[in-house]
């Protein structure tokens, strides 16, 4: 007799997902202990990273999956939509459905509850799950979303796994905790460049390689400059520039490439950890700090007044970082062949390009990253 967790994970295998991504609900530790164990696994720091990171899975060719809470949707909504669903990119989601069957915590029941109708409203396909005889729609719903580029939700009541013998293995062993104490603070030589001039001097070192370019002007400036089909200019969903880059990058050999920026990194700075941990080798993080949200005005960041990038990429876990403000200093930060995931710290001055908009629509974007993997 199958467990209801054993039966779920023998529906995903069977449907081919090969890339998972999670955040955890207590009501499911047992499934995602077995989802950790028996498929490649990406551990987030917030959900809406596991977005960006499905999304780069995604494009290099896999089938992606992620676990989470009912409340993760809150985290999400902004990438599913100017990102999967804009792009037209799968992604099967699972989610815990909590506040709705014998929920202890009131907090729980406002998203728990409304999810459906949020889902609704955002047109996201979704499917109520409510005991695992309802596991019989998956196969279907799970083959159509990965054929026809879909989102879908599987929403799961904890009515499911109740009196399952499945058990939680899980040790508290305590390991510890690792500090990095900066060194003292570094010379360093102000910014000459605008994030055009910069680009313009990387352009040698991304031909053949997968380019994730940030939204607004870093993706129009970098398609004036070396427009390639492995660029995937990011239109949307600020924040998730290195999150797309590190999904490709776990699901490929081929050498990624993420400009970034400092607004964007701010956004979301806990993928920077998990990029320490899942540690590729083939990762490079451009992260052009111009002080500023230069798509937007060049309204001021806080790297201008108490942050420091580099030191924020350290104290995440990666170790393999520079700061670069002359051509030479770029030029050997980017030919730098230490292991591990590379992240420069490129200082940069305001200010953007005037190129105009980039003439390729969303779906040749796509299209032009996938068939760089289908070669
Ligand atoms: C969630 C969200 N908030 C705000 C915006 C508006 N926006 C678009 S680009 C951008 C600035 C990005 O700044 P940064 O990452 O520093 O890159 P830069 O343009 O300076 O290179 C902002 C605020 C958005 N698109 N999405």
């Amino acid at each position: 007799m199958h467990t209801p967790e054993e039966e779920l994970i023998s529906i995903l295998k069977k449907e081919g997902i090969d890339f998972t991504a999670s955040l955890p609900c207590e009501k499911i530790k047992t499934l995602l202990e077995m989802v950790s164990a028996q498929f490649f696994h990406v551990p987030l720091t917030r959900e809406e990273e596991g977005v960006g990171i499905c999304a780069g899975a995604a494009l290099a060719g896999k089938r992606p999956a992620m676990f989470i809470q009912s409340s993760g949707i809150g985290n999400m909504i902004n990438a599913l939509l100017s990102l999967t669903g804009f792009y037209e990119l799968p992604l099967a989601i699972f989610v815990s459905q909590r506040g709705i069957y014998q929920e202890k915590i009131a907090a729980q029941f406002p998203m728990g509850q409304g999810l459906p109708k949020i889902l609704r409203g955002a047109g996201i396909r979704h499917t109520v799950i409510s005991s695992a005889d309802d596991f019989k729609a998956m196969p279907r719903k799970l083959k159509s979303l990965y054929v026809k580029n879909q989102i879908h939700a599987f929403l799961l009541s904890p009515a499911i796994w109740e009196g399952s013998s499945a058990k939680s293995t899980l040790t508290l062993d305590q390991r510890p905790i690792t500090c990095i104490i900066p060194e003292k603070r570094q010379e360093v030589v102000p910014p000459q460049y605008t994030r055009y001039e910069l680009i313009e001097m990387m352009v040698p070192c991304l031909e053949g390689k997968v380019v994730v370019s940030n939204l607004g002007w870093p993706s129009k400036e970098l398609y004036a400059l070396k427009h390639q089909p492995s660029n995937f200019y990011m239109l949307g969903s600020m924040g998730m520039a290195t999150p797309i880059g590190l999904g490709i990058s776990l699901s490929s050999e081929k050498e990624v490439v993420v400009i970034d920026g400092d607004g964007s990194l701010l956004m979301n700075p806990g993928v920077l950890a998990t990029a320490a941990h899942c540690a590729p080798e083939n990762l490079t993080i451009l992260a052009i700090d111009n002080s500023s949200y230069g798509s937007t005005g060049s309204q001021k960041t806080l790297t201008g007044s108490c942050v420091d990038l580099e030191l924020v990429a350290r104290g995440f876990g990666i170790g393999n970082t520079v700061k670069a403000a002359t051509r030479q200093e770029l030029i050997a930060a980017m030919a730098s062949q230490r292991r591990g995931v590379k992240f420069i710290h490129a200082l940069a001055l305001p200010g953007n390009r005037e190129v105009p908009n980039i003439p390729i629509d969303h779906l040749r974007i796509r299209n032009g990253v996938r068939d760089f993997f289908a070669r």
